[in-house]
């Protein structure tokens, strides 16, 4: 049966993805209610499904739907997820709820049965997903024991007033006028600014430690050591990883890139004698992570490797992901 689908931060730039993606996987979409603040109340909004007019959001009219995307803050989600999820199922993109043991923390190409009759389900952090999804292929292969991981994030990671950040300063950059900035903590053009969200006691960033706290509990591995260091960088979409790995079991190039290039999700994109690499305008707009540069480890030997990781983190790292949780109640 179709479903009648909820959208609560449609204006956003992971509601736009929500329904371009909706629309792409086929989703059995009935009706489609798109949800956002008063301020946006009322406008009109063309949608894969049609001219849409924006409602005010309220439990009751969220509830009537069978799905419903929560695209928003996290204070918004610990109000009114758990009262949506009454009566719909509700796909949490906040961090809200992903590490509260009661709330599965979903990548569907990984544990797609901790979704199994749940109600309210957490999408996890983009950076995150795009680790993950390259990772766990090699973890089922090889064990993996040890990451370190340097993540080199968009600006849409910030939605659509980072996007906007970051045009706006470079044109004045190239204009000679001072940039100011609102959304990063520092100008981010022709610029690099390794601070993404709020520093936390142990000196890492939160984002750094979602990458941590968020991949373990997806791996089902509490202890697995995680290091991530994660720097905003001029882009406007995708958000690429350098990773290094120690295995447990004896790993080759040609093996990773055998895993890599037979699991879902990931696309092996590695012919450095070609020039074919992981890149933001390779893995823009694509459903699948792009992994390559996959090196021996100069450091961990036959029991590691190196690679570079690049995903979409508006689809994989967000909307995909949530459709994906979605489609597996269909
Ligand atoms: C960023 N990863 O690039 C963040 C945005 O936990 O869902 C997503 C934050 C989150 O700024």
């Amino acid at each position: 049966a179709n479903h009648a689908v909820g959208i609560v931060g449609a204006t956003g730039a992971v509601g736009a993805e929500l329904m371009s993606v909706l629309a792409d996987l086929k989703y059995p979409v009935g009706s489609l209610h798109l949800f956002a603040s008063e301020r946006s109340a009322g406008k009109t909004t063309t949608t894969p499904f049609g001219e849409k007019t924006i409602e005010v959001f309220s439990v009751e009219a969220a509830q009537k739907c069978d799905v419903v995307f929560l695209a928003v803050s996290g204070e918004f989600a610990k109000e009114y997820g758990p009262k949506i999820a009454e009566k719909a199922l509700v796909i949490d993109n906040s961090s809200a709820f992903r590490l509260d043991d009661a709330v599965p923390l979903v990548i569907p190409e990984i544990n797609p049965e901790t979704a199994k009759g749940k109600k309210l389900i957490a999408n996890p952090n983009c950076t995150t997903a795009i680790l993950a999804v390259a990772l766990w292929p090699l973890h089922k292969a090889f064990g993996v024991k040890k990451v370190i991981v340097s993540s080199y994030q968009a600006t849409s990671g910030a939605g659509i007033e980072g996007m906007n950040e970051l045009l706006t300063e470079s044109r004045k950059v190239l204009d000679g006028q001072p940039a100011d900035h609102k959304v990063f903590a520092h100008p981010i053009a022709f610029n690099l600014i390794p601070h993404i969200d709020t520093f936390q006691p142990n000196g890492y960033t939160r984002e750094e430690m979602k990458v941590t706290w968020e991949t373990r509990k997806i791996f089902g591995a509490p202890d697995m050591p995680i290091s991530c260091t994660a720097v905003r960088v001029p882009t406007l979409r995708v958000h690429s990883e350098a990773v290094t790995i120690e295995t447990e079991k004896p790993i080759t190039v040609a093996a990773a890139r055998a895993a890599i290039a037979a699991a879902p999700g990931v696309k092996l994109f590695d012919d450095p004698d070609n020039k074919v690499y992981p890149m933001p305008i390779n893995a823009t707009q694509q459903h699948d992570c792009n992994v390559g540069r996959i090196r021996q480890s100069l450091i961990f030997g036959d029991h590691g490797i190196d690679f570079f990781v690049a995903g979409d983190q508006l689809l994989k790292g967000a909307a995909l992901n949530a459709v994906q949780i979605a489609q597996l109640f269909v």
